[in-house]
């Protein structure tokens, strides 16, 4: 590591309020180019506690950038990794109020909902499919605490990789008993289709991500616990949303998921 525990935990404090209070700010490693890796998943631990301090409870892990579309979209090569608080769960149909978010974006996914622990090294989508439950279809909205969605890497991973709400409907499916590759999915906007795609966009296979997931957390001594929800990554680039549109998420076997921007 290069930064101290103070230095930690100041930029978590800040990205946090940044997120509470829907306030913008510069990439942290303007500030602090030297920091690496570690620092960056620790200022993003050190945001998790405070959640946890104040009584929110963490229900999910999410597996960011995971698909070429969103990588070229971000000019990146490899995925990161976040966590999910209870009050990021919007219900199936349910509002998001836009007053509580910088600028944000939709992504169509695919959440995993595990049954078993999941742990690395060495795991693969056949652990992968034996530990989850089922899977669903799942909207992320994402909301960089960056202003203008402009940062690098280092400083998404401090920034929980611009997790802020998701929404989860339709049909849980046995993970086997559809081709998560060859799934097709329809993002509409406003009754409009605006992006298409299929599971395979995500790393070759949804599963792949949430394998990488157990084995980045196994690298940390972390495992996946029984009874996530794991949001396994963008399929296709993200679409900005604002207040009046109506996002809807169609996926082939598994039924339809939406929410209103108010
Ligand atoms: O879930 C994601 O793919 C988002 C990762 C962070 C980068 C971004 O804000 O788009
Ligand atoms: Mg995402």
């Amino acid at each position: 590591m290069k930064l101290d525990a103070t230095t930690v935990a100041l930029l978590a404090e800040r990205l946090e309020n940044c997120e509470l209070q829907a306030e913008d700010t510069l990439k942290i490693t303007e500030e602090h180019p030297e920091m690496d890796w570690e620092d960056a998943y620790a200022i993003q631990d050190e945001i998790r506690r405070r959640k946890v301090a104040r009584g929110s409870k963490i229900i999910g892990l999410k597996a960011g950038l995971t698909s070429h579309a969103k990588m070229k979209q971000m000019g990146v090569q490899n995925p990161v990794f976040g966590f999910l608080a209870d009050y990021f769960a919007i219900p199936d149909g349910g509002t998001c109020d836009v007053k509580a978010l910088i600028h944000p974006k939709v992504e169509p996914e695919i959440a995993f909902f595990t049954k078993t622990v999941l742990r690395g090294p060495g795991c693969h989508i056949g652990a992968v499919f034996a530990a989850t439950d089922f899977v669903m279809p799942g909207i992320e909205v994402i909301d960089s605490r960056y202003r203008d969605f402009k940062f690098d890497l280092k400083s998404v991973v401090a920034d929980n990789t611009s997790a802020a709400r998701f929404v989860i409907g339709g049909q849980p499916v046995s993970a086997s008993h559809l081709d998560l590759r060859t799934v097709g999915i329809v993002l509409e906007k406003n009754g409009e289709a605006v992006a298409f795609g299929a599971g395979a966009a995500v790393l070759g296979h949804p599963a792949a991500a949430i394998a990488m997931l157990a084995n980045h957390l196994s690298e940390r001594g972390e495992e996946i616990p029984a009874g996530s929800i794991i949001l396994s990554g963008g399929i296709t680039e993200a679409i900005a949303v604002q207040a009046g549109d109506a996002i809807s998420l169609r996926v082939q076997g598994m039924g339809s998921t939406g929410l209103r921007f108010i």
